[in-house]
């Protein structure tokens, strides 16, 4: 989809330095190549090693890969694990004992840690005060707080009682919720009094009791609520129970239940979703493997790491990243209940300097937000505060355009720091797409290779691969052990989505376009497939047209959307919101029109915005993702009807509705 390759500018890349390579888990191209061929050769053979070597089994599996019935695929399908027996007790046997699991920092700066012994004892005593209301293993439990040391002790406690959880993002509005305990056939919510971020407070529990009050089924027997704040809460006595008093008198021992491998750890719904929740359902086994691998290759882990990765517990990045992966490989993590703007904008960067954190995995949105505050107050720019514990960043969530890359390189890593631009979904449990930090040379604005043991390709509309240099649909090859195994109770929906017919039925679909360099071989994501642009019979990808508004010296940040329209099939609407003040009148025409010459410049007169929108913001899930969809509305002029509860700033819908 790139607009003219002929006019390709020459690759810059970007290397890991000599003393990051020496140490890093996977030591340059070479170390990254064999295990790739490795996987290539003797794909069962190459998983099970990783497997045997990295999972501590209760009862070591004899077969790998089950594929007898396709699309439900199983892997190490007659192993036997626990997974916080992975995560916490390994901890107290390897000298990890009285390390640091979590540093939490509270909205108010607060901070508290808990130590490997300590979580393994929270972990225990609520897992028990579970089976004392008698939830048991295959039950599942709806978690719905915001983040805190409980909640991931709350995602232990139900992992180590065989419960499946599903996690909510706190926030999510009661009718969402109740939709979400309803599929998922709850048997218990765990929540917290109050949510607090960025000095505001959200009733959880209150929410809890409205989306119960909502449910037809009843499913849920007990609501398990941990204190917060010292605010009067409605409590039913008969249902709900506190946190601090469950666990009180409740055995710091709790045996793990040992589940197979294919046993669901949870289910997961996906994110900004249309339509009726999807509950992405993950393995036990496959996904610990993969969550350790990840953070030992991607994030390069040792034992010294200060890990802070930014996502929410109640997103897929939260999981893989906060709740579970750091822990099985004893890694001590930051964990922060705020927001990055507040009190100030300069509050990420004040923490990494507060816990020396060495490994920093955020967002893209995050840093477009932040290069435009340090733009506007200097005050809290990055160069105010000492990043020099810094070695490794990351990015995820959404393409990281070149713009942003390169001011998260020179600013934040100091032009010492690789960063790995990791693609991956809820659906496939951890990193497909990213680089080796200690291998890979980037390449702003690519995430560069899949992951050793990851068959990824770029395929036209019935499944053929496509030459390098000609963008298409991004598929899997291959059954992997951290994918997706169903959709929660709906088997049929599963099979159709993610591994279409039109494609053959053996390849799966992420659901984003993709291009690959025509030299490299590098993969660059172009959007999700359904944010496609056609005009005037040219696809173009959403991402492509806002890189090059965002590497516009005024633009902070740019989302665009098609609009039908009469003479192009589809026109570009281009939302911008400029490092500046919000501009008005003619300032705001003259503006628009030089973006429009600039776009024509840099890709093509095609990819024209015909109506720019400016505002201060852009409508954003609290993962940090774009909602296109709500722009697409408001682009066509039409009322917003859709659940907008996922979104973080509601009150942008209507600046941005009014800025014609
Ligand atoms: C982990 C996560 C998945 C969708 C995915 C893609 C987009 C995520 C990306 C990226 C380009 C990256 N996405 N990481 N696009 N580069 N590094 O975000 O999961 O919430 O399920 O979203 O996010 O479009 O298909 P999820």
């Amino acid at each position: 989809m790139a607009a003219n390759p002929s006019e390709k500018k020459e690759t810059q890349f970007y290397y890991p330095s000599e003393a990051f390579v020496q140490n890093a888990a996977i030591s340059g191209m070479n170390a990254y190549h064999a295990l790739c061929r490795a996987a290539a050769e003797d794909y069962e053979g190459f998983w099970a090693e990783l497997a045997q070597e990295n999972v501590l089994w209760h009862k070591p599996f004899t077969r790998v890969l089950n594929e007898t019935n396709p699309p439900f695929y199983k892997w190490f399908e007659d192993g036997e694990l626990n997974v916080s027996w992975n995560c916490l007790d390994k901890n107290l046997v390897n000298g990890n004992a009285e390390k640091d699991a979590i540093i939490f920092e509270a909205d108010d700066g607060t901070v508290t840690k808990v130590t490997y012994r300590e979580l393994h004892r929270r972990v225990c005593k609520l897992a028990n005060g579970l089976k004392s209301l008698g939830v048991r293993k295959g039950d599942r439990v709806v978690i719905y707080m915001a983040m805190s040391i409980e909640a991931v002790v709350a995602m232990q406690a139900c992992a180590r009682i065989g419960a499946i959880h599903s996690v909510v993002f706190g926030g999510f509005s009661a009718p969402s919720l109740g939709e979400r305990i309803e599929n998922a056939g709850a048997v218990a919510v765990i929540t917290a009094d109050m949510q607090i971020r960025g000095g505001r407070r959200l009733p959880l529990k209150a929410i809890v009791d409205d989306a119960l009050a909502m449910s037809e089924s009843h499913t849920v027997k007990n609501v398990i609520v941990y204190q917060r704040t010292d605010e009067e809460i409605p409590f039913d006595k008969g249902r709900d129970h506190w946190m601090h008093e469950l666990m009180q008198s409740q055995s710091e021992i709790c045996q793990p239940e040992w589940v197979n491998a294919e046993h669901p750890l949870f289910i997961l719904y996906t994110s900004g979703s249309t339509g009726n929740p999807k509950g992405a359902q993950h393995s036990s086994g496959g996904y610990l493997l993969w969550a350790i691998m990840t953070m030992r290759w991607t994030f390069d882990i040792k034992p010294t790491d200060i890990f802070w990765c930014t996502a929410d517990i109640g997103w897929i990045t939260g999981h893989t990243y906060n709740a579970y992966g750091p822990l099985a490989v004893g890694a001590t993590i930051v964990l922060f209940e705020g927001v990055p703007t507040y009190p100030h904008a300069g509050r990420f960067w004040e923490m990494i300097e507060k816990h020396k954190v060495s490994i920093f995995y955020t967002a893209p949105t995050a840093v477009r937000s932040l290069i435009k505050a340090s733009s506007e107050n200097r005050q809290f720019a990055p160069e105010q505060y000492d990043l020099s514990s810094l070695r490794l960043l990351g990015s995820v969530g959404e393409p990281i355009n070149p713009e942003a890359w390169l001011w998260f390189y020179k600013h934040i890593g100091k032009e010492r720091c690789p960063i790995v631009d990791t693609f991956w979904q809820t659906e496939t449990g951890g990193h497909v797409i990213a680089p080796m930090p200690g291998a890979t040379p980037q390449v702003p604005g690519s995430c560069t290779l899949p992951l050793p043991g990851l068959s990824v390709s770029v395929v036209d509309e019935t499944g053929q691969e496509l030459p390098w240099g000609q963008g298409g649909i991004l598929v899997i090859n291959r059954p992997w052990p951290s994918m997706i195994r169903t959709v929660w109770g709906n088997d049929e929906r599963y099979k159709t989505h993610y591994w279409p017919e039109e494609l053959g039925g053996k390849l799966y679909q992420a659901g984003d376009g993709a291009i690959r360099d025509p030299e490299t071989g590098y993969f660059t994501i172009t959007g999700r497939i359904d944010d496609v642009l056609n005009v005037s019979g040219h696809a173009l990808g959403t991402m492509e047209v806002e890189s090059v508004l965002a590497a516009h010296p005024m633009v902070a940040e740019a989302a665009v959307v098609g609009k039908p329209d009469d003479l192009t099939g589809e026109s570009i609407c281009a939302f911008v919101i400029l490092k500046d003040e919000l501009p008005q009148g003619d300032q705001a025409k003259s503006i628009a029109s030089d973006l429009r010459k600039w776009v024509s410049k840099e890709i093509s007169p095609i990819a024209r915005p015909k109506e720019i929108r400016f505002g201060e913001n852009l409508p954003k899930t609290r993962s940090g993702k774009i909602m296109r969809r709500l722009l697409r509305v408001i682009a066509r002029g039409e009322e917003i009807t859709q659940d907008i509860s996922t979104l973080e700033n509601p009150a942008i819908l209507d600046q941005l509705r009014n800025s014609l």
